[in-house]
């Protein structure tokens, strides 16, 4: 442990509402139920359709946000250090099947970024869990028409993805610790980009449970903090993108547990 200091963030769920987050997600909102595994203990529950329900949305959520900038840090410097602690249970109504890849856990640009993808987010596809990250270097202004757009930073288009870090079972608490060092510049040239993903089943990560360790440029170019985002966020699950409605086709359900969120402003393991 680094210590020191009082981390951002924490909710465990024990009372009943969720009132410590930024948002509530809309159509789906997380719900606070009994701990299946035990009955003294509350958890997030995030939970998506069931399949003979037709649904608005493109994309299937069920998510919590807390926003970065209720923090009295709100200018999060951005070559700084975070990490993100949590523990997940995958419901055995939770579908494997299809090729769908639900994110449950993100940090994303600040409202005011220019990009609506965050620039680190977990998923499961299939029984596997993943990463993605993202970083952008600098805005540029198109001189016709005035807008800002982001300009992807160019090592591998800004966008790292893997390809299955740890296999995941149902009916099992996994506990997460994500170190990060937010950093959108080039490892190459002096950034210190780096993403470590901590996970072990039934207790918390130690050191030896490292699954996976990106060191590259991580983050967008932007003073504001990000906001964080807890829960099951699907795409795209609908099949017909120009109307109203749809029944959800060849998915089943979505269904993760959650507990014992911390974001904290510095790593969980100081050895890095
Ligand atoms: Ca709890």
């Amino acid at each position: 442990m680094d210590g020191g200091g009082s981390p951002w963030f924490t909710d465990n769920f024990e009372f009943g509402q969720v009132k410590a987050w930024t948002y509530e997600g809309q159509e789906n909102a997380p719900t606070i139920i009994t701990d299946p595994t035990n009955g003294n203990n509350k958890v997030l529950n995030s939970e998506v359709a069931r399949p003979d329900t037709p649904f608005k949305s493109a994309n299937a959520r069920s998510e919590l946000r807390f926003d970065g900038n209720s923090l009295n840090e709100r200018y999060l410097p951005w070559f700084s250090k975070v990490s993100l602690q949590y523990r997940m249970y995958i419901h055995d109504d939770h579908d494997f099947n299809g090729n769908h890849q639900d994110i449950f856990s993100q940090l994303h640009g600040p409202p005011t970024c220019n990009i609506s993808s965050p620039c680190m987010a977990l998923y499961i596809q299939h029984d596997y869990l993943n990463l993605v990250c993202r970083s952008q270097q600098q805005y540029h202004v198109d001189s016709n028409t005035k807008n800002e757009y982001a300009t992807w930073a160019d090592s591998t288009n800004g966008v790292y993805t893997t390809n299955g870090i740890y296999a995941l079972s149902k009916g099992q608490w996994y506990y997460f610790v994500i170190d990060m060092t937010y950093d959108y510049r080039l490892n190459s040239e002096g950034g210190a980009g780096l993403v470590k993903i901590y996970v072990n089943q039934g207790s918390p990560p130690n050191i030896s449970h490292l699954r996976l360790e990106h060191r590259e440029q991580v983050g967008y170019h932007e003073d504001l903090s990000m906001y964080m985002k807890m829960g099951i966020y699907a795409f795209p699950w609908r099949k017909q993108k120009n109307i109203d409605q749809d029944v959800i086709d060849g998915y089943g359900r979505f269904r993760l547990l959650f507990d014992e969120v911390v974001w904290d402003k510095q790593h969980q393991f100081a050895s890095q």
